[in-house]
C-alpha cells in the first residue's frame, strides 16, 4: 500500500489489522511501524498487535512461501518489516515491574538462521521477569554448553524452524547428559515443525507451541524447581 495515500485515522481497527497483514506480506517496514504506533495509540495491547497484525501476516507469507508463490528475497523483506514492528513492541513486551524469577539461555540451533520466533520468546520471557541471554542463530553444542557454563541458567530454550535442524536439539540434550548437567537445567523447545511427541522423544522437558505458552511453561517449571529446593 505504498503509493496510495492512506489515512490510517479514518480506518477501523479491523481494517488496520488487514492492512498490516498486506503490508507485512509486501515487506513495507515503514508502513508497519506506523500502523503499530497507531494501534498502540488506540490502546491495543502490544501482544494483540503482535498476534493479530504481525504474526497473522507472517502466517500468510509462510503459506505462500511453502506453495512457491513467494521466494526467499520477498520473505526476507517480510521478515524485515516484521522486525520493524517488533522493535517498537519489544520494550513494551519486555517491560516488567516483576522481580527476576529466573534466567534463560535461548538460541536457534545449528544450521538454522530463523530468529523471529526465538526473539519473540525472548521478549515475552523478559516481560515475565526472566533474565534472557540470547545466543542468536546457528548455535553449535559447544556454544550452548559454553553459555550454560558461563551463565548457569535455570532454563535452556532452543528454537528450530526446519525439519532438517530440529534433530540437532537431541544432540544438545545428549551433550548435557554427557556433561552430567541435564538434571540441573530445564530444557524447553519450540519452533513450527516441532510437537510434544518430538520433545518427549528427544528428552526435552516441554514443547512450547508459542511464546505465551513458553512463558507459562517456564513459570510452571520454575515453581516446581523452587518447591523441590524447599523440600
Ligand atoms: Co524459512 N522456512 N527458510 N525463512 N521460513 C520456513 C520455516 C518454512 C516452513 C517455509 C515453508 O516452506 N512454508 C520452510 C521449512 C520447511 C521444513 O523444514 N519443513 C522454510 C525453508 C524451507 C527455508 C529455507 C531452506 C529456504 C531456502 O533457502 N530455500 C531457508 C533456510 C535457511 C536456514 O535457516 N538455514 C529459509 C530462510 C528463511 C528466511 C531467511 C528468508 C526467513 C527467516 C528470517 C528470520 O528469521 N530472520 C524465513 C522465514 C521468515 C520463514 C517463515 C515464512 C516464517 C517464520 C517466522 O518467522 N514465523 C516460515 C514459515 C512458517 O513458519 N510458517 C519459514 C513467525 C514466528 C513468530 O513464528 O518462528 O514459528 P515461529 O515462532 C513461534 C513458535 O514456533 C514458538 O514461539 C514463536 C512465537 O510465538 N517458538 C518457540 C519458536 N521458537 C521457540 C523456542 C522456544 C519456545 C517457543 O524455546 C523455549
Amino acid at each position: 500500500m505504498s503509493d496510495e495515500e492512506i489515512d490510517l485515522q479514518t480506518m477501523s481497527d479491523d481494517e488496520i489489522y488487514e492492512l498490516m497483514k498486506e503490508d507485512l506480506y509486501d515487506g513495507y517496514a515503514e508502513e508497519i511501524a506506523e500502523e503499530v504506533q497507531v494501534m498502540l495509540a488506540r490502546g491495543h495491547e502490544p501482544y494483540a498487535i503482535l498476534t493479530n497484525g504481525l504474526v497473522a501476516g507472517m502466517d500468510i507469507v509462510g503459506a505462500d512461501f511453502r506453495d512457491g508463490i513467494l521466494f526467499v528475497p520477498e520473505v526476507l523483506m517480510a521478515a524485515k518489516a516484521m522486525k520493524a514492528g517488533m522493535a517498537i513492541l519489544r520494550p513494551l513486551l519486555a517491560e516488567t515491574g516483576a522481580e527476576r524469577i529466573g534466567t534463560m539461555v535461548v538460541g536457534t540451533v545449528k544450521g538454522d538462521i530463523h530468529d523471529i520466533g526465538k526473539n519473540l520468546v525472548g521478549m515475552m520471557m523478559e516481560g515475565a521477569g526472566f533474565e534472557v541471554i540470547d545466543l542468536g542463530v546457528n548455535n553449535s553444542v559447544e556454544k550452548f554448553l559454553a553459555a550454560i557454563e558461563k551463565h548457569k541458567p535455570d532454563i535452556l530454550g532452543m528454537s528450530a524452524l526446519l525439519t532438517t535442524t530440529m534433530p540437532y536439539m537431541r544432540v544438545v540434550i545428549e551433550a548435557l547428559k554427557e556433561a552430567g548437567i541435564r538434571q540441573d537445567i530445564i530444557v524447553l523447545v519450540g519452533g513450527a515443525p516441532l510437537n510434544q511427541a518430538f520433545a518427549e522423544e528427544i528428552g526435552a522437558d516441554a514443547y512450547c507451541r508459542d511464546a505465551a505458552v513458553g512463558v507459562e511453561t517456564a513459570k510452571k517449571f520454575m515453581y516446581i524447581r523452587r518447591q523441590k529446593a524447599k523440600a
